[in-house]
C-alpha cells in the first residue's frame, strides 16, 4: 500500500513545481510590460489585417455586381451622343412626329448576325423659330400674331420619359422652346439585330426599323410630336379680318445620349423562338 501513497507524494510534488515555475514565469512578463504591450498591438495589427482582408473582398464583390461574366456591366460599355439637327415646315394645327432620322445616329448593327444593344440616358431637344415678319400691303402695315409651338417626347412603354412645353413666340421675336431629359440611373434599353440590307430588327420585342428611302419607324419606346397648336394672324387693329398665318418654319435639334456595346456573332446565345 506504501508505493502508491510514495506516487501520489511525487504526483502532487511535480505538480505544485510546475505550478511555482508557471507562477515564476508569468511574474517574470508581469514585470516587464512592454513584453505585453508587443503582444497586444501584434494581436491587434493581425485582426486589422484580416478584417481589411474581408472587407475588401466584400466591396469587390459588390462592385462587380456578381458574377461578371454572365452580366453586361453598363459602365464598360462605349459612351455615345449624337446630335442631330433638321429643318421642318409645321401646319397649323397638323401634329408631326419628331424627325426620327436621328435614330440612324444610334450604333445601329452593321453586319448580319450583329447585336447592339444601346442604354440611353438623355434626351434633349430645342426647337427654335421666327414668325414671318409683319408686311406692309399698300397703304396697310400687317402685324403678324405670335405663334404657339407644343412639343413632347415620352416612351410608351416604360414611363421614364415624358417631357414636354409649350411656348409662345414673343412678337416679332424668336420663340424657343427646350426638352431636356435626364434618366440619373434609369435608361431606356434599345437593342438590334440587322435582318437584312435595310432592316434591323428589335431584340426584345416586335420593333422593325426600315431605314430605305430615310424613313424610319421606331414604334416603341420613344415617341413624341410636334404641334403649332395656333399661328396667330396678320392683323392691323384698325381693320376687322387680317390675313391668315398658315404655319411656321421650325429648325429642330435633338441630341440622344448614353452607352452602347456591339455583340459579335457567336458572343450571344440567341433566344428560344
Ligand atoms: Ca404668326
Ligand atoms: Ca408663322
Amino acid at each position: 500500500m506504501g508505493v502508491p501513497i510514495e506516487h501520489q507524494d511525487d504526483d502532487a510534488e511535480d505538480a505544485h513545481n510546475l505550478f511555482q515555475r508557471a507562477m515564476l514565469v508569468g511574474k517574470r512578463l508581469m514585470d516587464r510590460p512592454m513584453t505585453i504591450v508587443v503582444i497586444m498591438v501584434a494581436i491587434t495589427l493581425v485582426l486589422a489585417v484580416v478584417l481589411w482582408a474581408l472587407m475588401l473582398g466584400l466591396f469587390k464583390e459588390s462592385d462587380q455586381g456578381g458574377d461578371p461574366g454572365e452580366v453586361l456591366d453598363i459602365r464598360d460599355m462605349e459612351e455615345f451622343e449624337h446630335n442631330l439637327d433638321s429643318t421642318m415646315y409645321l401646319q397649323e394645327g397638323e401634329p408631326v412626329l419628331f424627325p426620327y432620322d436621328f435614330y440612324h445616329t444610334l450604333e445601329l448593327p452593321g453586319e448580319f448576325g450583329e447585336i447592339v444593344v444601346c442604354f440611353i440616358d438623355h434626351v434633349s431637344v430645342t426647337i427654335r423659330w421666327y414668325d414671318e415678319p409683319g408686311e406692309q400691303r399698300g397703304p396697310v402695315s400687317w402685324e403678324n400674331q405670335p405663334d404657339t409651338v407644343r412639343a413632347a417626347v415620352y416612351d410608351t412603354d416604360h414611363g421614364i420619359l415624358e417631357v414636354f412645353d409649350e411656348v409662345t413666340n414673343p412678337q416679332g421675336g424668336e420663340g424657343s422652346l427646350a426638352l431636356d431629359w435626364r434618366g440619373e440611373g434609369e435608361y431606356l434599353e434599345q437593342s438590334w439585330r440587322r435582318v437584312d440590307e435595310h432592316t434591323w430588327e428589335g431584340v426584345d420585342g416586335d420593333v422593325y426599323i426600315d431605314v430605305t428611302g430615310g424613313e424610319v419607324h421606331w414604334e416603341r419606346y420613344l415617341d413624341g410630336d410636334l404641334l403649332l397648336v395656333e399661328a396667330g394672324d396678320h392683323t392691323h387693329p384698325m381693320l376687322p379680318v387680317g390675313y391668315t398665318d398658315t404655319g411656321n418654319e421650325v429648325m429642330v435639334s435633338v441630341t440622344l445620349g448614353g452607352r452602347c456595346v456591339s455583340l459579335p456573332p457567336g458572343s450571344y446565345e440567341e433566344p428560344e423562338e
